[in-house]
């Protein structure tokens, strides 16, 4: 042997040796996190004092499902800046491997499901141990990744980022039976029109969901769904054990028995175990005369491992598959598992909630070589030098430098924005025109502004903001209509400098975009000021993704337009009327409804403040198409707090007042008439206008609530309006929405309430048939108010 072949022999070797010590440490590590995520629910259900009769819970199965995947992935696949959206189950997994970076406490381990400790499900806002995305809701977090691709699509091709650092790849852990929720599709088919790049699906194809066994027929799908939208698709079924038996005489024929094999008898095989298996393959493959040699080589331990050695509980199968991808192109590997690999219910079709016993807890135990008293030890019962173990989980790429991206600074809005001129408009014209005037007269902010649409951008009045600023695609496109010289008001130029987002029919999307745009500081470093449009009823449409996007603490401003029976002739199926009830009961979400331009003007200015700031959150602001006559005042300082605080006198009560009239929204010209009428015989009567239930309720609520015990209400704002009410007089409140939106404010002081409003499905109509059908004209609120005195 030459010098040379020598020493490419040596190093050859030595590459093998680090590879097999590598791959032992990393089972390891796959064994203590199963072994921590186990006992982690263990310790939860059966160890800790119970004081209400509750089951904790807590998924071993489908934690044990993903341990091996999971450990190849933040052990070894992840680079920094990866982020990664976990299967909701597999929380106990996640915080195990965080705790094994030191990233999260024994304390909360022990205090998993319980009070600030550990959560049920992956939270970015509540667990310490760095949650890229929130997980909870099947299906989401596989649709966030998605968008989270595309919010990162766009921050790098506008330089937002240091496109030096290449781009990360945006990950789902997937359950199989996770894949079947709509949201997963329409994700899928709207960042494949966006050419999505960088991210990955990770299928934990376990054949498993809550209730059953996932349908064969699924499976044999499963690639074509992929395809159809340009993913590579990289199955991963054989472990390596299976894969060489395959080469061996009657491998073949074993081979084409698992394939054959339904789900579900593969499953409850995996449940009963070696002499199970063999009965049926030997009974199957009777012809086979190879078969029964091959399987009397097999004790029955290790023929169940045989035939349990899916690729998905194969580290080095995974491993392979990972660091096989260089490219960027969308991939999905659906890598077969068994639920509750390695526990005593692995298989069992009813395995989803099921917990071990104590008796199944204390044989793990031992088989884990696990001391008693060492249950939470990072190294117990591993065959591996404790020190070798750590410096290898402290060198492994997610271990250094996850938070690559550092927070940019906010983006400083104007003192103010300029009111729309006009002596006539709806806020939705006002919205609209708001917008082009940042665009013209605040270059930075708007530079920052990001708007989406789920194909109603025309109709939202969005138009004039996209013909000014374009929309975004990865690469330019012709505008064909231009070049054929088609006259359009609205311009339609696609290309990467474009802010508009343009999406198809679908609220669910619009709200899983808007949460990545929404958290894309915290992603990826960038500074973004998203805007999503929406006709507000079908943010119903979307309402779990909305709450999901709150639920992570997104960042966005919602508008809602057109709204309520104010929308007149589009009538009831477009027609919304709980939604303020849905502004006023969601948390993370300001809801706004001006009546006038100069307020929506001072709301929008405050919102893009409001969700920069560290104690902010996402706002929605509820539009109308209805013109109305614009009041000609000075906007002073107090008027513009009292806006913003969500309510003030537009006529303040008398001191004899016996009335007040609180309108919100559209409704405004109809209590104006209402409170000229009353008022020729009752001068004192008060006129209140409401621009945000949200805020006047949470801040009654919460700062009520602190102040009960300093006694100091009054500086609560809807208390310090209504304080100047005298105490025996009434309420008539009105909103083109469901009457409850307002009807808790007549226990604010307390005042006698008559609470007006729309609580049945509307119809078509112009405005001043629909306000008498509904009871919200000027004689509605009059009618009221006879009510009211009579009940004095
Ligand atoms: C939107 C939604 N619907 C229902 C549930 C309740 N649920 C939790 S897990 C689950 C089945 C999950 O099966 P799969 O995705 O295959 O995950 P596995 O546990 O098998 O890994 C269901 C229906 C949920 N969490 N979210
Ligand atoms: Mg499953």
């Amino acid at each position: 042997m030459s010098q040379r072949s020598m020493k490419s022999a040596r190093m050859q070797g030595a590459e093998a040796d680090f590879r097999a010590s590598k791959l032992h440490l990393l089972r390891c590590l796959e064994q203590k996190v199963l072994w921590l995520a186990v006992w982690m629910i263990h310790n939860a259900n059966h160890l800790r004092p119970k004081r209400d009769g509750l089951k904790v819970g807590g998924h071993q199965a489908s934690s044990a499902s993903v341990a091996t995947i999971m450990t190849a992935l933040y052990f070894d696949a992840l680079r920094p800046g990866d982020r990664v959206a976990v299967k909701p189950h597999a929380s106990p997994i996640y915080h195990a491997i965080q705790y094994l970076f030191g990233r999260q406490t024994r304390e909360n381990l022990e205090r998993f499901r319980a009070f600030g400790g550990a959560q049920s499900y992956p939270s970015r806002t509540k667990d310490i141990d760095g949650v890229d995305f929130s997980t909870g809701s099947m299906g989401l977090g596989v649709a966030m990744v998605n968008f989270a691709a595309l919010a990162q699509e766009y921050v790098r091709l506008k330089g937002f980022v240091d496109t030096n650092v290449p781009p990360s790849r945006m990950i789902a852990l997937v359950g199989d039976a996770e894949l079947e929720e709509g949201s997963v599709f329409e994700a899928m088919l709207e960042t494949w029109k966006h050419d999505v790049r960088n991210v990955w699906w990770i299928v934990d194809y376990n054949r498993q969901s809550l209730d059953a066994i996932v349908p064969d027929r699924f499976a044999q799908r499963l690639d074509q769904m992929f395809h159809a939208t340009e993913w590579r698709v990289i199955t991963l079924k054989y472990g390596k054990l299976l894969q060489q038996v395959f080469l061996m005489p009657g491998g073949e024929a074993l081979r084409n028995w698992i394939d054959a094999c339904p789900n579900s008898l593969y499953s409850a095989l995996a449940f009963k175990g070696g002499a199970a298996w063999r009965q049926h393959i030997s009974s199957d493959l009777a012809g086979c005369a190879e078969i029964r040699d091959l399987l009397d080589k097999y004790d029955d331990d290790s023929l169940h491992a045989l035939l349990t050695n899916l690729a998905g509980h194969d580290l080095e199968t995974i491993l392979e598959a990972f660091s096989g991808i260089t490219d960027d192109q969308p991939t999905c590997f659906v890598m077969y598992t068994i639920k509750g690999y390695g526990l005593p219910f692995a298989g069992h079709k009813d395995n989803h909630a099921s917990l071990m016993t104590l008796e199944q807890m204390s044989a793990f135990q031992k088989a884990m070589n696990i001391p008693e008293g060492g249950e939470w030890d990072r190294f117990a019962g591993l065959d591996v030098n404790p020190e070798e173990l750590q410096q290898f989980i402290g060198s492994v790429p997610f271990a250094n430098g996850t938070e690559s991206y550092q927070p940019a600074s906010s983006v400083p809005v104007p003192a103010d924005l300029d009111v729309p001129a006009g002596s006539r408009l709806s806020t939705q014209e006002a919205f609209g025109r708001l917008l082009t005037s940042i665009g013209r007269t605040h270059p930075q902010v708007a530079s920052r502004m990001v708007t989406t649409s789920p194909d109603v951008t025309v109709s939202t009045n969005l138009a004039g903001w996209v013909n000014q600023r374009g929309v975004f695609a990865r690469r330019e496109y012709l505008d064909h209509s231009r070049q054929e010289n088609i006259l359009s008001p609205v311009r339609w130029v696609q290309g990467p400098a474009g802010q508009h987002i343009e999406l198809g029919i679908c609220e669910n999307n619009l709200f899983i975009l808007l949460a990545a745009l929404g958290m894309s500081n915290a992603l990826f470093g960038a500074s973004l000021l998203p805007i999503g449009t929406v006709y507000d009823p079908f943010i119903c449409r979307g309402l779990d993704a909305l709450n999901y996007a709150c639920y992570q603490n997104a960042r966005f401003i919602l508008v809602a337009t057109p709204s309520g029976v104010t929308l007149g002739p589009e009538g009831g199926a477009h027609q919304s009327i709980y939604t303020p009830l849905i502004g006023l009961g969601q948390p993370g979400l300001t809801m706004f409804e001006p009546a006038y331009a100069d307020e929506l003007a001072a709301i929008l200015r405050w919102s893009l403040e409001y969700i920069q700031s560290d104690d902010g959150g996402a706002v929605y602001l509820r539009l109308s198409t209805r013109p109305l006559d614009q009041p000609n005042r000075v906007w002073t300082g107090q008027l513009k707090t009292d806006v913003i605080n969500g309510a003030y006198w537009l006529v303040p009560p008398g001191k004899d007042a016996d009335l007040a009239i609180v309108a919100c929204g559209a409704v405004l010209p109809e209590a104006i008439e209402a409170h000229k009428r009353i008022g020729e015989g009752r001068p004192d009567t008060g006129l209140m206008v409401v621009t945000s239930p949200s805020r006047l309720h949470d801040d009654w609520i919460e700062r009520g609530r602190k102040s009960s015990d300093s006694g100091s209400a009054q500086d609560v704002h809807i208390v310090t309006l209504l304080g100047q009410l005298p105490r025996k007089a009434g309420l008539i409140t009105v909103l083109d929405g469901h009457p409850a939106t307002l009807s808790w404010l007549g226990a604010v002081i307390p005042h006698k309430i008559i609470p007006l409003g729309c609580d049945r499905f509307g119809q078509s109509g112009d405005i001043p048939d629909l306000y008498r059908e509904y009871g919200l004209d000027a004689p509605a609120i009059v009618g009221a108010a006879g009510r009211l005195f009579c009940r004095a």
